[in-house]
């Protein structure tokens, strides 16, 4: 078996919510493929990020984070993500370096570590740029305790994309070896109408606040190319009426913002000029219906 041998294969980005493993998918890609915001459960469904170059091609599937929910869209983002992991070549389980380490992430790496999944394992312990220094090696030690048969233990920094190449290599080392599944160009498995749903509700869950980000989806209604330009038109659904009002904002200034925003980071991923018409809609409690859910991409299959 030569090292130079080319290895191809899926790594699962698995951990609680806000660890860090979209920001990690987008940097190692490039591009802003998953969205990413300061709040918990951004990531609703699973979503590839393919890393090429002459030696191997990482599959990456980013996950929602593992986390305790009893609505129906939870419980499916929760399952999305193991579901994710027993079809992986390697399991990254990640975790933020920069605060003690939670029940949840022990619960999770515990779960992991009994040998369920034959997968090798490896820990990315995110966010070291943010992480006291002289905690890091005492938490290696105790990563290094919790899961003695994990493959590494990676330090790294998703935002500022140190080690992140160490951490490619590291990966590489546990893919099979075989010829690229994917074209080499290709970077997301995510049409450009499902990036344009992502990148308006990305706004949305910046700019709201308390529950309304939770019980909000966006579904795209329309959306064709003309020659270089696009034209979108997108329906954001909120779960109660009374989120209405809020989400649109005093004369329309908060939509006016979500819009415009989002068209700004669509008009850079998609290379083209984008035209986006916002709708708001209520549908009390969509995430608490299966049919719903799948209608909107949110299933389980
Ligand atoms: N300081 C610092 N912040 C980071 C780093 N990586 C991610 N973040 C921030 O952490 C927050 C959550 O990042 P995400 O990439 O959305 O986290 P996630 O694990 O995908 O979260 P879910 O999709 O909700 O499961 C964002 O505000 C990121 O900017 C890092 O290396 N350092
Ligand atoms: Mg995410």
């Amino acid at each position: 078996m030569s090292d130079e041998a080319f290895r191809c294969g899926a790594v699962a980005l698995l951990g609680v919510p806000n660890v860090g493993k979209s920001t990690l998918m987008n940097r190692v890609i490039g591009a802003r493929v998953a969205i990413v915001t300061p709040k918990p459960q951004t990531t609703r469904h699973r979503i590839l990020g393919i890393y090429s170059d002459d030696r191997r091609q990482i599959v990456f599937v980013d996950t929602p984070g593992i986390h305790k929910g009893s609505r129906q869209l939870n419980k499916n983002m929760v399952r999305i993500a193991y579901a994710a992991a027993e079809e992986a070549d390697v399991l990254a389980i990640m975790q933020d370096a920069s605060k003690p380490l939670d029940r949840m992430t022990k619960m999770l790496i515990a779960r992991f570590a009994d040998g369920r999944l034959q997968q090798p394992r490896i820990h990315v312990l995110n966010k070291v740029d943010r992480a006291d220094k002289a905690r890091l090696l005492p938490r290696l030690q105790q990563m290094q305790q919790l899961d003695p048969e994990a493959k590494a233990y990676v330090p790294v920094s998703a935002r500022k994309g140190i080690q992140t190449d160490a951490l490619l290599n590291e990966l590489t080392r546990y893919l099979p070896i075989q010829p690229p599944m994917h074209d080499p160009d290709w970077f997301t498995d995510q049409s450009q109408r499902q990036l344009a749903a992502e990148y308006v509700r990305e706004q949305v869950f910046l700019s709201m606040h308390q529950e309304i980000p939770f019980q909000t989806a966006v579904d795209i209604e329309r959306f064709e190319e003309h020659g270089d330009s696009v034209d979108i038109e997108a329906v954001i659904l909120v779960g109660s009426e009374r989120h209405k009002p809020m989400l649109i904002g005093k004369g329309g200034g908060g939509m006016k913002a979500v819009g415009t925003k989002a068209r700004l980071g669509l008009e850079e991923i998609l290379g083209c000029k984008v035209h986006l018409n916002l709708w708001v809609k209520v549908d009390e409690a969509w995430f608490d219906h299966p049919g719903k859910l799948t209608d909107l991409g949110l299933g389980t299959d």
